[in-house]
């Protein structure tokens, strides 16, 4: 059998140049993502600045998983890089701690107010924020009420505010809140949450004065990280000659791009190739409605194609079009680039991207989420669009798209597409009550309305719009002709 990967049992050639020896830095939401996104930035920077105390405790909010994987590993994991040519391997040592939220909340508001903490960074994907359609917290989520009421926090604004509590209470100093998620504004969204969690809670004051002193700078993220597979773990173990469970899989290209704004010290991420701005919306936006965007819609496309991956959507000339058109056509008229950035450039270098055979990026996992993700991707777009009088049409279709993936349920083979969604009991519900339940034969008017009614998604203006209604119907229907 092939030993752990570990400190002792890892050849010295592939071992981390440095290990830090203490924690700096607590990370919520320890998926994939950070793991071949800011951990690799944090170890980069520690490289380039011989600073050895910016460790990071990584937080997983809802499974053992990722800690049971890293225990035994001494924290190391491996970056598998798959472009052209031959994969790459490169193991990290930058995550020092692993905790699993739900077992031991007191470790993680413990840790947030540790005084040698001076970072909190987070990747809960959209909907570990919580928020309400509207914008704000979301004060009718169960979840947010028990935490509000005083139990050891699981939610992540309940950790965050616990945390700067404790801070205040012991004096441990100012702290940063970076938001890594693919949200607008993702920085001053995040500082809104912990107000309206303020607002609501009985201690307050301490949180207001806390929020005053703290930072919540937003940032913009970019890393293809498709879900790790056996086959992954295997060809892992191959490379490295010990068994590595926590390997995580990522394209090559990677990009961060973070608003200097800072209570305290931090790793010096720019030496590692980080991008520090006074203004991240530019580039933000250029990312989220380009990128995303269109990660989106040849997610739906493709899976109503049948096909499995982004890739094989992309090498669909028809579909690599459409996502080429929405680009250009709908979203590059509602952007201002950010200096340096060339948008016709940079929708090409997306789908290339995106093309990569070796990354097995699944439709259906970028698919999943629709109902958080469409109104961060899609919706801006459509709304700048209606506004200047123009028809959104490719913006359109991806959303039309979207509502016969969750209305039909399956693929062009007959093969049931997973609605993986926060809302996926509203949807369903909705859909039943129009007498469209997933799996019947579409009526396009039916499925509109119904879909375009989900106020938490669409809002009032959106349903109330008939050029977007009229819009949808003739897209739903082009789809399911
Ligand atoms: C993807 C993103 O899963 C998804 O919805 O669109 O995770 C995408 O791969 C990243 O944002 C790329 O930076």
């Amino acid at each position: 059998m092939t030993a752990r990967l570990s400190l002792t049992t890892l050849p010295a050639a592939q071992r981390p140049a440095v290990v830090p020896s203490k924690i700096g830095v607590v990370h919520l939401g320890l998926g994939a993502f950070h793991r071949a996104h800011q951990a690799v930035f944090t170890e980069e920077a520690a490289i380039r600045t011989g600073e050895t105390g910016w460790g990071i405790s990584g937080i997983s909010q809802r499974s053992a998983t990722v800690r049971e994987q890293l225990a035994p590993q001494d924290g190391l994991y491996s970056v598998l890089t798959r472009g052209l040519g031959d994969p790459s391997l490169r193991v990290i040592g930058s995550i020092r701690e692993v905790l699993t939220a739900p077992e031991d909340p007191a470790a993680v508001v413990a840790r947030i107010a540790d005084p040698a903490v001076s970072v909190v960074t987070l990747t809960v994907t959209e909907k570990g924020y919580r928020a309400a359609a509207q914008g704000g917290l979301d004060l009718t989520d169960p979840e947010i009420q028990a935490d509000l009421a005083g139990r050891a926090p699981r939610t992540v604004v309940g950790q965050l505010a616990a945390g700067l509590v404790r801070r205040a209470e012991t004096g441990a100093g100012p702290l940063t809140v970076l938001s890594c998620d693919n949200l607008v504004a993702n920085g001053p969204f995040l500082r809104r949450l912990m107000e309206d969690y303020a607002a609501a809670s009985t201690v307050g004051k301490l949180l207001v004065e806390q929020l005053e002193v703290a930072r919540f700078p937003a940032s913009m993220v970019d890393r293809i990280v498709p879900a790790t597979t056996d086959a992954d773990r295997d060809e892992a173990a191959a490379l490295l000659g010990v068994r590595d469970e926590a390997v995580v899989v990522a394209e090559p290209f990677l990009q961060w791009v973070i608003e200097d704004d800072f209570a305290g010290a931090r790793p010096g991420w720019e030496k590692a190739g980080a991008i520090l701005t006074g203004d991240v919306a530019p580039w933000e936006q250029a990312k989220l409605r380009m990128l995303n965007a269109t990660h989106s819609m040849l997610a739906y496309l493709g899976a109503l194609r049948g096909y499995e991956t982004i890739a094989e959507a992309v090498r669909d000339e028809e579909l690599a079009g459409l996502a080429n058109e929405l680009m250009t056509i709908d979203v590059m008229p509602t952007l201002t680039p950010p200096e340096g950035l060339d948008l016709t450039a940079y929708g090409a270098s997306v789908l290339e991207r995106f093309a990569n055979p070796a990354l097995k990026h699944r439709t259906a996992q970028v698919a999943m989420d629709g109902s958080v993700k469409l109104p961060v991707r899609l919706l801006g777009t459509v709304r700048d669009r209606l506004a200047a009088n123009a028809e959104p049409r490719l913006a359109g279709l991806a959303v039309a798209a979207w509502m016969v993936y969750v209305a039909g349920g399956v693929d062009a083979k007959g093969n049931v597409l997973e609605l993986d969604d926060p809302q996926s009991a509203r949807l369903q519900k909705t859909l039943a009550e129009s007498g469209v339940g997933r799996g019947t034969q579409l009526n396009g008017p039916s499925v509109v309305d119904a879909l375009l009614g989900v106020e938490t998604i669409f809002g009032d203006d959106l349903r109330d719009n008939t050029v977007f209604r009229e819009l949808l119907i003739d897209q739903v229907g082009s789809l399911t002709r």
